[in-house]
Parts: C-alpha cells; structure tokens; sequence
C-alpha cells in the first residue's frame, strides 16, 4: 500500500539540494517518488513500508536536517 511522508527540510535554497535530497531519498527502500518544494521547503516522499529512521537519514546523508 502506497503512502505519503512529508517533511520540513529548511536547508533548500536551489535545484542542487533539490537534486542532491531526491538523489538520497529515492535510494530508501520502498521509495517511489519524491517530489521536493523550495518554496516551502516541503519534501514529499511516496512509497510502501516507509522507514522514518532511513528517510531522516537519507536527508543527513545529504547534508540537510529534516525538522
Ligand atoms: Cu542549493
């Protein structure tokens, strides 16, 4: 089953750490899509059996915190 995970990722300013969270993200197991806001700084994860530890740390991985 399908669902949706939302998080605040303050540090985007720009189409790099767009690319660079969606690159980490979409490497989580379960993950099928990820669609990043910069104008919110929203960053929408969709998949199945989503792992919140993983997700968080994909978006360290990145070099960005989610709130
Ligand atoms: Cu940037």
């Amino acid at each position: 089953m399908s669902e949706t995970v939302t998080y605040r990722v303050s540090g985007m300013s720009c189409a790099h750490c767009e690319q660079a969270v969606t690159r980490e993200l979409t490497q989580v197991a379960g993950v099928e899509s990820v669609e990043v806001d910069l104008e919110t700084k929203l960053v929408v994860v969709r998949g199945a059996s989503l792992d919140d530890k993983a997700l968080r740390a994909a978006i360290a991985e990145a070099g960005y915190e989610a709130a």
